[in-house]
């Protein structure tokens, strides 16, 4: 038996990935650039073992099976496939931040899994192997390999099978910025991302101008974090999840509550006020505040205020990508 552990933390995308390659292999059609996010993390432990007679997977305690255990074991599929003497893993992962805190923990869970599995199957540890390994399960989970500001290209725009690994961008410390999470509801969110971006290139009549805009803003974000220009990053930022979501919203998906829509207009009133504040949102309800550290204070209040929000989790860029906690070989 082989065992590893890993841990790797979550991430916001300011460039949003939305939308793949239509060819096999999960590639994304556009390029994405986030920020890797501290004290949220998933820690996975996997451990290969001879006796199993088929993948086992806890999740928060929890034995899983169905969908979630499938896309685990296919992660695992591919290990096996190049590993000497395959056999079954057990898989057991945890959240250290709680699962309806309003952000993803499919990111983190598969980093932490692919570095997880890479190491306990005896193989070797190469950053960019282990990216594009947990890119083929998730494409944002690429993105939390890494520490700092991370992007991640579109894949080739013919078929292809090539490695497409996330990268860092720019350090933790290349911009001062908080990551307020506003979580507005405990409620499951109502649609898949993968089913959503699937339906969003089928249906909507907005999707082709999203795939022009998208590398813009990506081009746009990535100049800002270059300059440390905060305000130019927010404002592309904000623009960069309004027209992902607007691309949604003609395929008739629309993650916003009215909480989403009264906090994005509070963002807004707070910048007309003054405050550099902007608004980011992913495949869910939930609202994340980007502001700079002397402002955090007072439009945290604000937010909480405006009571529409549960809570608030206030992250920070982390420096530390995908690490090991612990080896043990038998
Ligand atoms: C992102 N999201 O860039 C975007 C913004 C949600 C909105 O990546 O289908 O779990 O597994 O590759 O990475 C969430 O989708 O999707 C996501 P799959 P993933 O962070």
């Amino acid at each position: 038996m082989r065992t590893a552990t890993a841990i790797a933390n979550a991430n916001i995308a300011l460039a949003k990935y939305w939308g793949k390659r239509a060819y096999a292999g999960n590639y994304p059609a556009v390029p994405s650039l986030s920020v890797t996010l501290a004290g949220l993390q998933t820690t996975t432990t996997v451990s290969f073992e001879r006796s199993l007679s088929v993948d086992e997977l806890m999740l928060n305690g929890v034995a899983q099976e169905g969908k979630e255990l499938d896309r685990v074991a296919a992660l695992l599929d591919r290990i096996r496939a190049v590993m000497l003497s395959p056999c079954f893993a057990r898989v057991v992962s945890a959240n250290g931040f709680p699962t309806a805190s309003g952000l993803a923990s499919s990111a983190s869970g598969f980093a932490a899994l692919a570095a997880a599995s890479t190491r306990a199957a005896g193989l070797d540890v190469e950053l960019d192997a282990v990216s594009d390994l947990a890119r083929r399960s998730s494409a944002s989970a690429a993105r939390s390999v890494f520490g700092g500001f991370v992007s991640l290209d579109a894949g080739p725009i013919a078929v292809s099978n090539e490695r497409l690994a996330a990268k860092m961008f720019a350090p933790a410390d290349a911009l001062d910025m908080h990551v307020l999470v506003c979580v507005v509801t405990e409620a499951a969110k109502t649609i898949g991302s993968t089913e959503a971006m699937r339906r969003t290139a089928k249906e909507s009549s907005l999707y082709d101008a999203w795939l022009a805009v998208a590398p813009v803003q990506y081009a746009s974000i990535c100049d800002s974090l270059n300059r440390a220009d905060f305000e130019a990053l927010g404002r592309a930022a904000e623009a960069s999840a309004l027209t992902m979501h607007a691309s949604a919203f003609a395929a008739r998906i629309v993650y916003g509550t009215q909480s989403t829509f009264a906090l994005l207009q509070s963002v807004r009133r707070l910048r007309d006020s003054g405050t550099l504040v902007f608004a980011t949102m992913d495949a869910g309800p939930h609202v994340k505040v980007l502001v700079q550290s002397p402002n955090v204070a007072g439009v945290r209040e604000q937010l909480v205020k405006s009571g529409h929000v549960l809570r608030v989790i206030d992250a920070q860029p982390c420096a530390q990508g995908v690490r090991f906690v612990d080896e043990d070989t038998r």
